[in-house]
């Protein structure tokens, strides 16, 4: 019986006096596991989390190549369930480095005594529906069988490492690694000869710090990046004291706006068409001396409207003309796509690299990779030598570690099955066919188009009180009806094609890995998202089949 109806009864089947072994089995130990894990305690629930890591922290447990650090600030990309939390935390820097922000990861699992229900080093295998049942049955590596009456992926959007597979990869002789599965002993690059593929976001972060560390670095780019100045500094003491005094109303503040995220970041409402040359290059300038992926905020519509990206681009491309000191190296450097179509990357002395004697840039766009060899890689006019080759080649985002692990549905139907022409999705939350199961940040919501800490907090806490809501009134089963998925795909879609985001070839439409299907994959819009969920659960849960 669908929640729609008024009259509501009992389904018969209720499982809530049968054994299982938790009440939630979590995938995952991330900041989405983690809160996951925090919030059904806090609500009385039995919780088993699995982990494939040996710690805690999802995304900076595994991301720890030189130079990782997230491109949302500090202040912002934190939980802000708990005031007690907030104000106790220190930051240091303006944008957190990646062993900070894997202690901040740490001291929430302390803090809140997580790690005695977390299994490391146990990944999950397999997860099937007992229809008859109604529970969850979760296989793991370590042979173990867990049974649960919800299931939820906490997997993360980009925790599925992609390496490309170039031929003679398997012949390289020296060391290769992959920026996502960053060894955790570190890799001594002194001294060496090193190689890097991909300069999106973790290429554009390393490659200044390797460059630095290394003897000499060649980097193989396919496509020249877009990025801004991060301006990163150390956090001064009188700003972090200043937010912290009026928390909450910041908190709140970003919470409305459309990322999730810089509600103290100067907002203008007019079109980049409408300025003047001059007035257009200022505000333009202002934002790259402020530095952050806000720079595409300056004006309404430079992520909707060709010619008012072409501004933007022209205004980054001159940038790096001016910073590259050889014409030839610019020229490779220089991107000519839409600016923000892929991720906006924010650096740290990025280009400036590029004039360091010990860099080379090769552009493997024009002349692609043709094999990996005993000690390199060969292109068809060229061989080269190196003792570390670096993968930053990204991430089969956002679905990657959803298919990873077999969950089988109703009726014998896989998520591999159902995803098979993309993901589909109600609310990025649920999807039809697979009771009781949630997805945290999934495909359909905004996640990687936000503050991600916030949106999960979202996501945790629609989670818990839809499980503790079903629970209140013995129902056994929620699942999401087909029609309330079509349209939610529709809303998905719709709102993508209103922009720029569908015109190239990012990890957001899944174009990065060959063979998946292009769907613009997260929802534009945090705000309006935010309002779509509570209106489900003030409509009893619209679009839900509960029983
Ligand atoms: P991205 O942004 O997907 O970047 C991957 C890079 O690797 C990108 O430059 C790719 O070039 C390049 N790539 C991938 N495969 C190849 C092959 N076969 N040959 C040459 N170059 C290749 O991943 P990141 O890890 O940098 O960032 C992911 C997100 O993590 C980031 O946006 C932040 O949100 C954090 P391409 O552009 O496809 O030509």
């Amino acid at each position: 019986m669908s929640v729609d109806s008024p009259d509501i009864t009992l389904g018969p089947s209720s499982n809530r006096g049968e054994f299982v072994d938790v009440d939630v089995v979590v995938v995952g130990a991330g900041f989405a596991g983690m809160y996951m894990l925090h919030r059904l305690r806090e609500l009385g629930y039995s919780v088993r989390v699995f982990e494939a890591g040996t710690g805690v922290g999802g995304t900076w447990y595994w991301n720890r190549y030189p130079g990782a650090r997230c491109d949302v600030e500090s202040l912002e990309y934190s939980y802000s369930f708990d005031e007690k939390l907030q104000q106790d935390w220190e930051w240091t820097e303006r944008y957190s480095s990646q062993p900070e922000i894997l202690s901040y990861a740490n001291h929430f699992a302390d803090r809140f005594d997580l790690r005695r229900d977390i299994r490391f080093e146990t990944r999950v295998e397999s997860s099937a529906f007992d229809e008859d049942r109604n529970i969850w049955s979760v296989r793991t590596s370590d042979g173990g069988l867990t049974s649960g009456r919800f299931f939820v992926m906490a997997t993360g959007c980009l925790s599925s490492a992609a390496t490309p597979d170039i031929e003679g990869i398997q012949e390289f002789s020296g060391t290769m690694v992959h920026t996502g599965q960053w060894p955790k002993e570190g890799v001594d690059l002194t001294g060496m000869r090193v190689g890097i593929i991909g300069t999106g976001s973790s290429g554009v972060q390393a490659i200044p710090v390797i460059a630095e560390q290394c003897d000499e670095l060649i980097v193989f780019q396919r496509t020249p990046q877009y990025t801004v100045p991060a301006r990163n500094t150390p956090l001064q003491v009188e700003r972090q004291t200043d937010v912290k005094s009026r928390y909450r109303d910041f908190r709140e503040a970003n919470f409305l706006m459309p990322q999730a995220l810089g509600a103290e970041v100067p907002k203008y409402d007019d079109s980049i068409h409408d300025v003047s040359d001059e007035e257009r290059r200022e505000r333009l300038q202002e934002a790259w001396d402020r530095g952050g992926t806000l720079f595409l905020a300056s004006f309404t519509d430079v992520l909707l409207d060709e010619s008012a990206n072409f501004h933007a681009q022209d205004f980054v491309r001159e940038k790096i003309g001016e910073i590259v000191s050889d014409p030839e190296t610019a020229s490779k450097l220089t991107p000519e796509h839409i600016i923000g179509c892929k991720r906006l990357v924010i650096d740290t002395d990025y280009f400036e690299t590029f004039n360091r004697p010990n860099v080379r840039l090769v552009d493997v766009g024009s002349e692609p990779i043709q094999r990996i060899t005993e000690s390199g890689l060969s292109t068809q006019s060229e061989e080269f030598q190196f003792d570390v080759l670096v993968f930053a080649t990204g991430f089969d985002a956002m679905t990657g570690s959803i298919l990873r692990v077999d969950i089988t549905g109703r009726g014998g139907m896989t998520i591999q099955e159902k995803w098979s022409a993309g993901p589909r999705t109600y609310l990025g939350l649920t999807v039809p066919g697979f009771p009781n199961m949630f997805t945290v940040s999934g495909p359909g919501s905004p996640s990687v188009l936000t503050n991600m800490i916030i949106s999960i907090e979202q996501h945790v806490e629609w989670i818990s009180d839809c499980i503790s809501w079903l629970d209140e009134r013995g129902y056994v089963t929620i699942e999401a009806k087909s029609e309330a998925e079509e349209a939610w795909v529709d809303h998905v879609n719709s709102k993508a094609e209103r922009t720029l985001f569908p015109s190239c070839n990012s990890w957001y439409l899944g174009a990065n890995v060959p063979g998946k299907t292009r769907v613009f994959m997260p929802l534009l819009g945090f705000p309006g998202y935010v309002r779509r969920c509570d209106q489900v659960v003030e409509n009893n849960y619209e679009g839900f089949v509960v029983q």
